[in-house]
């Protein structure tokens, strides 16, 4: 009997010590983490080309062109809080060179316009409207500038280091900085009105750059150039590709887009993937597009093709000529928001009976999926790759999508799953919108509508044991 007591008690033991699987490499930085959990947040393309109508102007308009009448940053800020945005990224300056701050690297900036008289600055009305209503702010500075006379000469460096010093020193916390792809090119250049091309690998001086932008925000993310902490998707449509890594090879000018769109599974960098799309075709204002605003539908697409495939969404709200948010903008973001909320408000996998086909010990037990525990995970062993999770219902419910996390601090896993669902003892597979390949951090398949007393979700193959924090059904 003692014995037999004994005996319990160590396998208890055992039981409960089982070690989490170790770190599959890459993982994410506490920063990377901390900011794919944003998921999405909003640009502001705002500036001299606003008033010009253009997309790119080439900076031979003066300062006085820019003339809001009525900016309202509280507005922006409220409308994009309402959105569901958890930041705001800024286009300080445009390729046009244009700084919306009175910096002292160049005379072309807003204290040279009629805005405020010249005592304007946009940089912080905008932060300090973030901090009055709780977002976060980040920075696009431009590294092409088509204004300034030195461009593509040593020069312009200087004055490029001196405007990303004055940025991230002089506004508070930034939690992303965004060093533009777009470079070179024609460009009025002080009057020189020609074609200036730079190697953008090594002509800006990135490594300073990135050592300015993080010895004043140790905690920003970097977008664009050699020291990229997060990665561009590789187009500005609004998608990510359904197999999405966050695993990448090292990023550079030279690396193939499809790398940006998918990741690479035996990459050895861990670089998360944003997803920039405009609201309206430009990103810049024109009022020719008021009535091309993404459609409630079109914006959610947009939000399972980019958050719901493992990647965040920067959406970008082109600010008007009066200085204010288009309220056609305004009302389709806020209505997208609503729609995402209310389809992703009721888990129907909350209370179901969960169990596996193999579990690591008590601790990653197969209840950890759906614990309302980001810290919590269900865990296969060593020796098992795969494995099956399913939920059974009390009674039956309709779904249309399943949300799946992995715990991404041990590295994105699983390569490969599908669904199944039963209904009155019969099982049939569920036909996923798009291809069920990676998860990562947030992975939501959507399909037409079925009705099921069980769900199952087959994980057939994984880089190793499998990790899973969340499963959810709306
Ligand atoms: C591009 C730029 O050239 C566009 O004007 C815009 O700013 C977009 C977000 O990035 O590379």
């Amino acid at each position: 009997m003692k014995n037999i007591f004994l005996i319990s008690v160590l396998v208890l033991a055992l039981v409960s010590c089982t070690k989490a699987p170790t770190p599959l490499y890459p993982v994410p930085s506490d920063n990377q983490l901390e900011w794919q959990q944003l998921e999405t947040y909003a640009f502001i393309h705002f500036g001299l080309n606003t008033f010009n109508d253009l997309e790119w102007g080439c900076g031979d308009t003066p300062a006085s062109t820019f003339n809001p009448e009525s900016l309202d940053c509280e507005q922006w800020v409220k409308t994009l809080k309402n959105s569901g945005m958890k930041g705001v990224i800024l286009t300080a300056k445009h390729h046009d060179g244009f700084c919306l701050w009175p910096t002292k690297s160049t005379d072309y900036n807003i204290s040279n316009s009629s805005y405020k008289n010249g005592k304007g600055d946009l940089v912080k009305e905008l932060s300090d409207a973030c901090r009055k209503y709780g977002l976060k702010f980040g920075i696009y500075c431009s590294p092409w500038d088509r204004h300034n006379a030195k461009y593509a000469y040593p020069e312009y460096v200087t004055t490029y280091h001196q405007q990303i010093q004055e940025l991230t020193s002089n506004y508070g916390h930034l939690f992303e900085f965004w060093f533009d792809g777009a470079n070179g090119g024609n460009g009025y250049y002080g009057g020189a009105n020609e074609t200036r091309s730079i190697d953008p690998d090594n002509y800006y001086d990135y490594q300073r750059a990135k050592d300015t932008v993080l010895a004043n925000n140790p905690t920003a993310m970097i977008f664009g150039g050699p020291y990229q902490t997060v990665r561009w998707i590789g187009n500005e449509k609004g998608f990510a590709g359904a197999t999405n890594w966050c695993n990448t090879p090292r990023i550079t000018s030279q690396t193939p887009l499809t790398i940006n769109t998918f990741g690479d599974e035996n990459g050895t960098e861990w670089l998360p993937a944003e997803v920039d799309v405009s609201i309206r075709p430009g990103w810049f204002y024109h009022a020719n597009e008021d009535n091309q605003v993404k459609s409630v539908d079109e914006l959610c697409d947009i939000y399972y093709n980019s958050v719901g495939h493992n990647a965040n969404l920067l959406l970008n709200f082109p600010v008007a000529l009066n200085g204010k948010i288009h309220p056609t903008d305004s009302t389709r973001a806020v209505e997208f928001y609503k729609t995402i909320s209310k389809d992703l408000s009721n888990n129907k996998l909350s209370n179901a009976k969960v169990c596996a086909d193999n579990v690591r010990g008590r601790h990653f037990d197969a209840s950890k999926v759906n614990d309302n525990d980001s810290e919590t995970f269900w865990a296969t062993d060593d020796d098992y790759p795969y494995g099956t999770v399913s939920f059974s219902m009390s009674k039956a419910v309709v779904i249309s999508c399943v949300m799946i996390q992995e715990y991404v601090k041990l590295g994105q896993r699983v390569k490969s799953f599908y669904l199944e669902g039963e209904k009155d003892g019969n099982w049939f597979r569920v036909n996923t919108y798009d291809e069920t390949t990676t998860v990562g951090y947030k992975r939501i398949v959507r399909f037409d509508p079925v009705e099921v007393d069980k769900l199952v979700i087959n994980f057939e193959e994984s880089r190793g044991p499998l990790c899973i924090s969340n499963i959810e059904a709306y």
